[in-house]
């Protein structure tokens, strides 16, 4: 990776955690309602993994703390916000929300509330491409609590038999809402558990993105190059609650403290300082246009837009003139 691309990421990682922070503000002014989940202190995850793919043509898929995934498959800023206050601007017309961010022509396919549902879509999306002899892959991110869903075990038996062209990263914030790893997962270590159905993987510090772009450019290529899924695991920390209606009471201060001592963003930008790449002003003046960028174009795209109309209440529902929904087949 060189200098250009380390600032171009310090950049998106900036971006996105004053993304998410100005979420959480509107989120409080009572402008997003409904679920919101944040991603502050994760940035390096999907950020890192998707520059060593191809963001845009990789079939993407994730949780509901979506976001910062769709930003970098390319998804437009604009209609993520115009989607979390309900616009019909917004990337599903204001329908999703939060948690359904979707965006197909970026090949970012959701965004889904049901933990562990994205497994098995995954796997379903890299047989298909697999049929269509296509070398794009499919790339599922998802939690650590996931991984004790029985989807978890039945798409990575699938994918190993089939030899799907599927990533799965593990983020691992060490939290499934309040209860910690190791009062509900019986292994800690989340890479060894596919052992049991061949799959290799590997356990990266998801608070390095140069060190989670290189454990991902080697999982990619991997799965690129037919030899079957891969499952890296990132080790990482959430800096707010699990949602907005979590109090974060559970985490001793101690352990938040030691996590935000190795923040993603400032642990990138000190090296480039070290090295003679950056200055503290640069920094400065980065995170002003991005503060600057975020208020006058994205904010106010969504805050103008119009909200749906209430004619169209029933529309988008079910996909319509689809002849599987309205009789007769395809
Ligand atoms: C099938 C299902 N069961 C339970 C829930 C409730 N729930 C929402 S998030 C969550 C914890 C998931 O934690 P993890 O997979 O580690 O992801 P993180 O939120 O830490 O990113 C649970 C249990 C749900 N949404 N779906
Ligand atoms: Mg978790």
């Amino acid at each position: 990776m060189n200098v250009a691309d380390k600032k171009r990421l310090l950049r998106e990682m900036l971006f996105a955690r004053r993304f998410e922070e100005r979420c959480y503000e509107a989120y409080v002014e009572r402008k997003i309602g409904g679920f919101l989940h944040l991603y502050p202190g994760e940035e390096a995850c999907a950020l890192g993994v998707l520059e060593a793919a191809r963001p845009g043509q990789d079939y993407v898929i994730t949780g509901y703390r979506d976001h910062v995934h769709a930003i970098k498959c390319g998804t437009d800023p604009k209609k993520i916000m115009a989607e979390l206050y309900g616009k019909e601007t917004g990337c599903s017309r204001g329908r999703g929300g939060s948690m359904h961010i979707f965006d197909v022509e970026h090949h970012f396919m959701g965004g889904y509330a049901l933990v562990g549902g994205p497994f098995p879509l995954a796997a379903g999306m890299a047989k298909a491409l697999k049929m269509q002899g296509s070398d794009d892959i499919a790339i599922c991110f998802l939690g650590d609590a996931a991984n004790n869903q029985g989807t978890f075990h039945e798409t990575m038996n699938m994918a190993a038999l089939w030899q799907l062209p599927v990533l799965f990263v593990c983020e691992n914030n060490l939290y499934g809402i309040g209860t910690r790893i190791d009062r509900s997962t019986a292994v800690v270590d989340q890479y060894k558990r596919v052992a049991a159905y061949n799959i290799p993987s590997a356990q990266e510090d998801g608070q390095d993105i140069e060190k989670v772009y290189k454990a991902a450019k080697k999982a990619v290529d991997h799965v690129r190059s037919g030899k079957g899924p891969y499952f890296l695991e990132l080790m990482t920390y959430r800096y707010r609650g699990h949602s907005m209606s979590d109090s974060n009471a559970y985490r001793s201060k101690d352990e938040e403290r030691m996590w935000s001592n190795r923040d993603p963003i400032i642990m990138l930008r000190d090296r480039l300082i070290e090295a003679g790449e950056l200055t503290k002003d640069d920094f400065k003046a980065m995170d002003t246009e991005i503060l600057d960028e975020i208020e006058d174009e994205i904010i106010a795209f969504a805050e103008s837009s119009p909200e749906p109309r209430v004619e169209d209440l029933e529309k988008y529902v079910f996909a319509e003139n689809d002849p599987w929904v309205y009789g007769g087949g395809r």
